[in-house]
């Protein structure tokens, strides 16, 4: 989600293709043999498989909104902490049977671990309308996607928690013409 995002965002021209993770095209696992998802194959066979190296790549042609150029070290520590702590912890949340975990320990631990994190991102909003600064920007869309997952998982449980910056902020981005494009089969 993220990858399309910042693609959207540059406006490039691509062609996308839904895969079905569950059966993985062969030319998905040609051009890269990891298998997840995204994969942006470039015309001069270049693979790029990660999908914040998508948005840098995306961003480094054409940044429209100045998404990468407002990217600072801050933004760089709130990805980190996205991707390395939080997805693991929202994982554990989302599918407790595929980590082998009781229900009780995906409440108790994950689910309270990202808490943490979502009110880390709370407070920063707290202070500034998006965790980019002024406008939203590539740290918005890098870990808004996530967020958004969190909250799918027990949506009224969310929405009564005490972070409402960061339920405005998620508001907004599930109500946005980007967000609304993306998600457009
Ligand atoms: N670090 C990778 C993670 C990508 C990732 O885990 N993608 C998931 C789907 S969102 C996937 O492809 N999983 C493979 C599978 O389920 O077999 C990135 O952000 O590009």
């Amino acid at each position: 989600m993220r990858a399309r995002l910042a693609l959207w965002v540059s406006g490039l021209s691509y062609e996308q293709r839904e895969v079905s993770l569950k059966n993985k095209p062969a030319h998905l696992l040609e051009l890269s043999p990891k298998g997840t998802v995204p994969v942006l194959w470039l015309l001069e066979h270049t693979v790029i498989d990660e999908s914040l190296d998508i948005m840098r790549w995306a961003l480094g042609q054409s940044d429209p909104q100045g998404w990468l150029t407002g990217l600072d070290a801050k933004g760089q520590a709130r990805i980190a902490l996205n991707d390395d702590t939080f997805k693991f912890h929202l994982d554990r949340y989302k599918y407790p049977v595929r980590y082998d975990l009781t229900a009780e320990l995906a409440l108790s631990v994950h689910r309270e671990q990202g808490v943490i994190v979502l009110h880390t991102l709370d407070e920063c909003l707290r202070h500034q309308p998006y965790l980019s600064g002024q406008s939203w920007g590539f740290t918005d869309a890098a870990i808004a996607p996530f967020v958004r997952q969190f909250a799918h998982v027990e949506p009224e449980w969310f929405a009564s928690q005490p972070w409402p910056k960061l339920l405005a902020w998620l508001t907004m981005f599930k109500t946005s013409e980007a967000f609304e494009t993306i998600m457009r089969r």
